[in-house]
């Protein structure tokens, strides 16, 4: 095992990010980045203060008590790994729903020194609706933040509460940074900040969409939550730290560059800092995060647990090379420079890494907050040039039965997400496959109306459906030809 230690040298740093969402991504993406930036200047303004805003007090705690530092085990493969001491993160928060630091949060959020708001709060954390991005004025954390923006519970309320005391006091406004996997990330976010703003105050509203820049960004690591046996194997590699993180080697960031406030050099630190994300954005959610969703429902059906597992099987990788190839890489305007068969040939080497322990089962959650960006987008787009979306539909199929909460061997798995009882109702309202295709395909929450009244693609949606419940994931993969 070739094992290379980074120490962290700085003394000090002033903090001028806040993040909201100090879960594992965050801690080995961003954080990273940052302390290269820090290790650069030996310190300087752009230290972070990270809070978790749902769940996870007890890591606030935890990292509290160990002078917020950590490590981050980055693993090219099982014999090469780098690991990190990571003190870029300065000031650790829980904002939670008993609230215990909210006030502490929002002051920080309203310090002049702060200059800029990353979030990794998930895509549900936004609580936009998937298919076109709208505020969903109803979902209870925004009602609530309507009823009481003084004291949100939601991401986009902190923002708003948090920039109303910024214009009360004359405080020039933060740039707001979302790092989650969304289409045009920053643009929905805009949206819908100024939406909920508009709803307590107008002028607060205008001042938001003149003064607060929203710049979007593309961010990639494959990060799995922590089992107990990575903390194990970090321990005997002299890490034995309870908010360390495992990820692997490969890391991209690539972000508009849009921070009228001032931004740290990341351009020095590996960031790619560029005028539209957009092609970046697209080619890794439909090419990664598509693989990832096909091989999340086909593998859990078929009763495999992990990523690097799936993709030793041959039907698996010949499904993403096809997807990709013929269902994906179409409907994308590459960036520019970019060979699309080295970045999947890259994608299928990331996912063979069997150091990471990427259960299929965390790439499954909330589904009805990825298909849309991940496959049915595209899907769409495939449709309307005549083109061939059978993977996809496969996939579709694949979810759908995924929802009923066992795999095809009638072990039992949880379904986390957010529309989770709509689709148990579902299930249990449609026995026969055709009514229950239908039902999930009129969900216009996430499937695109226009794709959903396709005949072509309903009929092959129904067709893998059928073939996946008859023959099994394997059969039902040959038979895409
Ligand atoms: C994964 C992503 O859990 C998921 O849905 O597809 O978290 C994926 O690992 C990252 O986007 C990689 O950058």
């Amino acid at each position: 095992m070739a094992l290379h230690r980074v120490g962290s040298q700085y003394a000090d740093a002033r903090s001028g990010i806040v993040h909201l969402g100090l879960g594992a991504f965050h801690r080995a993406h961003q954080a990273v980045y940052v302390e290269r930036n820090l290790a650069r200047h030996g310190g300087g303004d752009w230290g972070i203060i990270s809070a978790n805003i749902r769940s996870n007090r007890r890591l606030v705690e935890l990292m509290r008590q160990r002078d917020r530092r950590y490590h981050v085990a980055e693993y090219a493969d099982r014999a090469h790994v780098t690991l990190r001491e990571i003190g870029a993160i300065r000031e650790t928060l829980y904002a939670g729903p008993d609230g215990a630091d909210l006030e502490a949060l929002l002051a920080r959020m309203s310090e002049p020194g702060v200059r800029i708001v990353t979030l990794t709060v998930t895509e549900k954390g936004y609580h936009l609706s998937p298919a076109d991005g709208r505020l969903l004025v109803d979902a209870p954390p925004i009602a609530h933040d309507i009823a009481e923006p003084a004291i949100p519970h939601s991401a986009p309320g902190m923002l708003v509460e948090a920039l109303a005391r910024r214009r009360a006091a004359g405080t020039p406004a933060f740039t707001v940074l979302s790092c989650d996997n969304i289409p045009d990330n920053g643009r929905r976010v805009r949206r819908a900040v100024i939406e909920l703003a508009r709803h307590r105050d107008e002028g607060l509203a205008e001042w938001i969409a003149e003064h607060v820049a929203f710049p979007c960004s593309m961010v990639d690591r494959i990060v799995p939550a922590m089992t107990d046996d990575d903390v194990a194997r970090l321990a005997a590699l002299g890490a034995d730290d309870p908010a360390a993180v495992v990820c692997e080697a490969f890391s991209q960031w690539v972000i508009e560059d849009d921070f009228p406030q001032g931004r740290p050099d990341w351009e020095h630190d590996g960031v790619q800092m560029v005028a539209d994300v957009a092609p970046f954005e697209a080619m890794k959610l439909r090419l990664l995060n598509g693989s990832h969703s096909l091989l999340a429902y086909l593998g859990a059906l078929a009763g495999i647990e992990t990523v690097s597992e799936a993709v030793g099987r041959h039907q698996f990788v010949g499904l993403l090379h096809r997807y990709m190839g013929e269902e994906a890489a179409p409907t994308l305007t590459l960036p520019a420079g970019t060979d699309l068969d080295a970045y999947a040939a890259n994608l299928l080497a990331r996912f063979a890494n069997d150091s990471l322990h990427h259960r299929l089962q965390q790439i499954a959650m909330d589904g009805s907050q990825k298909l849309h960006q991940r496959w049915l987008a595209g899907a769409r787009a495939r449709i309307d040039a005549g083109g061939d979306v059978a993977c996809t539909a496969l996939g579709v199929a694949a979810w759908i039965r995924y929802t009923a909460g066992n795999n095809l061997a009638g072990e039992s798995h949880p379904v986390n997400d957010p529309m989770a009882e709509t689709f148990a109702a579902l299930h249990e309202a449609h026995q026969e496959p055709a009514a229950l295709v239908a039902a999930f395909l009129a969900l216009d929450a996430i499937v695109p109306r226009e794709l959903a009244g396709n005949t072509r693609f309903s009929g092959a949606v129904l067709d893998a459906y059928r073939a996946l419940n008859e023959s099994g994931v394997e059969a039902a993969i040959r038979r895409l030809g």
